[in-house]
């Protein structure tokens, strides 16, 4: 029989898993919470969402959070983060503070710190208030100013029970699914109005990380993103080009200005030549400048596999990021089926290496990794759920966090999504994510065999295999 290799995480690593306001809290009759734009668009279109499920039916966190906290202690947390809902707390984003939402995220909040769990409190996760989506939404600069007053707020309501902030849960997602996409609100094609979306939040980040040390110079703050490395078909020049364009795009956008304070000038360049380089003031590129994040959250789940384009594009195409490059679908990839995403372990290695090589490396956490399965019924063995799958797929992802780590990497925790079965956008309930179980008709919570190992996993700071 082979040896077992032990894996032993640094002293003080935290444990535990991330959620959203909007894929958590629902929605109950007389809670005062105004619209988000998913709660329009599942109005207008519910046919969009998997078995018509929207928004206010989520994971009923808003009734069951003491359970639900309880829950994370039985799972070993010793670190948990979620969102406030922006359109809970501020009648339409800019009205008056509701009461209701104060006090219930007050309470939950409290609870988490009392069981001794690390807190990690997120401002935006995709869900703007929908007054001010019809007012134009990130295209319209009085959403950065409305969201700094949003931030400012939090941080008045809740400084004294938070202290860990998150400004925004990968930005890149909203600027490409609605603005070269159709998988959020407005779901148009227009990489002008992309570039400024995105230009605007990485504003409205840097403003908050400014109001958070202005007012609480001992908290901390950071944003989320999801650093998909590129990795090229090729060593051929063009396809190496691919990937270090769709770099450009789709990490360095965000994590250059928000851990360097700069924009990459190459990125500066592509939208100037096609002239959509949004207009900014010097005073608003010092505000970036001078207020970069004192860590980083990094969600992982798929590499970004590129080649470079087969055809040259033609005169009237529009401009998104495969106007530089093609998806490249490597033969023989190992892969999520429900999901369709690639499952490629080695990634997270190369994160950490490219954090500590090239962002001076920055202290980070796992804010989100994890495995949606389909029907996960089937795996129910005695009333609870075998889900082999996604110990292995964490195991496996600990492996090269662990080797990351070993070689230097600034890495202090791992977050899973998620602790619980929840609402996942267009796709509602389709993929499982969680360690606990959730039954969609009784809201019953059974903790998952994954839920078990994680809570052993937590305890022995480190796992054998
Ligand atoms: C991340 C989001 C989460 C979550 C997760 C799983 O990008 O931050 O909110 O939804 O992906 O993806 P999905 O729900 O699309 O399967």
């Amino acid at each position: 029989m082979s040896e077992k290799t032990l894996y032993r995480f640094p002293e003080g690593f935290l444990w535990g898993s991330s959620t959203s306001g909007p894929q958590s809290e629902g929605i109950v009759a007389g809670d005062g919470k105004t619209k988000s734009n998913w709660d329009a668009w599942y109005e207008r279109e519910p046919e969009r969402f998997f078995d018509q499920v929207g928004p206010e039916n989520t994971s009923t966190f808003y009734q069951h959070f003491r359970e639900d906290i309880q829950l994370l202690k039985e799972t070993g947390h010793t670190v948990f983060r979620t969102s406030i809902q922006w359109s809970r707390l501020i009648a339409d984003g800019t009205g008056a503070v509701n009461e209701q939402a104060v006090a219930f995220y007050r309470q939950v909040f409290k609870s988490i710190v009392d069981e001794g769990i690390k807190l990690i409190v997120n401002l935006y996760h995709f869900d703007l208030p929908y007054a001010l989506q019809e007012r134009g939404g990130w295209e319209n600069k009085e959403t950065v100013y409305a969201y700094e007053r949003y931030a400012r707020t939090c941080f008045d309501l809740f400084g004294d029970i938070v202290d860990t902030w998150i400004t925004f849960n990968e930005p890149i997602v909203p600027v490409e699914c609605g603005y070269l996409g159709d998988f959020h609100l407005p779901g148009v094609i227009d990489a002008k109005a992309a570039a400024l979306v995105a230009y605007h939040t990485q504003l409205a980040s840097s403003l908050a990380v400014k109001a958070c040390h202005e007012t609480h110079p001992d908290h901390r703050i950071c944003i989320v993103l999801n650093l998909t490395p590129a990795y090229p078909r090729s060593d051929s020049k063009e396809d190496q080009d691919a990937a270090r364009i769709a770099e450009l795009f789709q990490t360095k956008s965000f994590l250059d200005p928000s851990v360097l304070g700069v924009y990459p000038p190459e990125l500066v360049d592509i939208l100037k030549k096609h002239d959509i380089l949004p207009l900014a003031t010097q005073e608003e590129l010092t505000i970036i400048k001078e207020n970069t994040v004192d860590f980083l959250g990094v969600n992982y789940y798929q590499p970004l596999r590129v080649q470079a384009r087969s055809s040259q594009p033609s005169e009237d195409e529009p401009l998104t990021p495969h106007y530089y490059y093609e998806p490249y679908d490597m033969p023989g990839k190992k892969i999520n089926p429900h999901r369709g995403w690639e499952i490629y372990e080695k990634g997270i290695y190369d994160i950490g290496m490219n954090l500590k090589e090239h962002y001076g490396n920055i202290e980070w956490l796992v804010t989100e990794n994890g495995m949606g399965v389909e029907g996960e019924d089937k795996f129910r063995e005695k009333g609870v759920i075998q889900d082999d799958y996604r110990i292995d797929f964490i195991a496996d992802h600990l492996v090269e966090l662990h080797k990351a780590i070993e070689a230097g990497a600034n890495c202090k925790g791992y977050m899973l999504w998620t602790f619980i079965d929840c609402w996942s956008w267009l796709n509602a309930y389709k993929n499982r994510y969680g360690l606990i179980e959730l039954d969609l008709d009784t809201q019953e919570r059974t903790i998952k065999k994954s839920g078990h190992w994680f809570k052993e996993l937590s305890q022995n700071n480190g796992f054998e295999r």
